[in-house]
Formats: structure tokens, sequence, C-alpha cells
């Protein structure tokens, strides 16, 4: 499928939940609940290639993988991991998370383009799981 693309954030369920399961404390957890509900997504994609710009207000992550290839990224609260992105579905990439110092709840996300052409992020800490749709801008 095509991910490529200027996405913008439809609806967001749990992200503030996730923070609190990997142990964000309260003031950082307000202020990157608020950024990151404006959210800006940037998707290229050559192939089987992602590259996904991610910014807002006080974070901007920018990553590169081939689907199939473990690639080095942060968790969502900044922990350096290494991640194994692989194809759950033909539309739907899956990836979860090792991270590469300390212990923390078992990390993972997933990207998904539905036939309506939105893009689904899910991101998941343990047993809590973030659902976010965007919209082709
Ligand atoms: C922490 C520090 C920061 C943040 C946290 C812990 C903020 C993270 C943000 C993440 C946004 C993610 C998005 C994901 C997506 C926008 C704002 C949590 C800055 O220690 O939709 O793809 C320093």
């Amino acid at each position: 499928p095509d991910f490529a693309g200027t996405w913008k954030m439809k609806s967001s369920e749990n992200f503030e939940e996730l923070l609190s399961a990997l142990g964000v404390g309260f003031m950082l957890r307000k202020i990157a609940v608020t950024a990151a509900s404006k959210p800006s997504v940037q998707i290229t994609q050559d192939g089987e290639t992602l590259t996904i710009r991610t910014s807002t207000s006080v974070r901007t992550t920018n990553i590169s993988f081939t689907v199939g290839q473990p690639f080095s990224e942060t968790t969502v609260d900044g922990r350096p991991c290494t991640s194994h992105p692989c194809w759950e579905t033909e539309s739907k990439i899956s990836c979860e998370q090792i991270l590469q110092k300390g212990e923390g709840p078992k990390t993972a996300w997933t990207r998904e383009i539905t036939n309506d052409g939105e893009l689904i992020l899910t991101m998941s800490a343990g047993d809590v799981v973030c659902t976010r749709v965007y919209l082709r801008e």
C-alpha cells in the first residue's frame, strides 16, 4: 500500500494512558498530550522503505526503515530501542521494540492503511493500546 503523504490526525485514544503505562510523570504527560494533539506526519515511501517524520512543538522524530530489517529508534517516551518491522497483513506493518538498555513494559507499534485511505497508528505498552487515526491532508 501507499503510506506516502502528509497526514493530519483525526482522532486519538489512550495516548495519556500509554504514557502512564510507560511511567511518564504528570507534568511531562500533560505537556506531551497537548503537543501530540496537533502533530504533523510526513511519510515518503520507496517500495518497502519508509521515512516517517513526526513533528510536534516539543519533539520531532525522524525514522527510516525497510520492512523486514531491524532499525534503531526511540520509544514514545524517548528510550533507545531496536525495532523489528514486519508485514502483519498486506496493508499493515507491525513493529516490536526491544529496549537497548534497562527494563520497561513491552512496546510495539503498528501502522496500517485502511480501505478508505486512512492511516491507523497503534502504539502499545504492556496491555495498554493507544490508537491514532490520520487522514491525508
Ligand atoms: C519525555 C519527553 C518528551 C515526551 C515524552 C517524554 C513527548 C513525546 C511526544 C510524543 C508524540 C508522539 C506522536 C506520535 C504519533 C505525535 C510529544 C512523552 C518530549 O521524557 O502520532 O506518531 C522529553
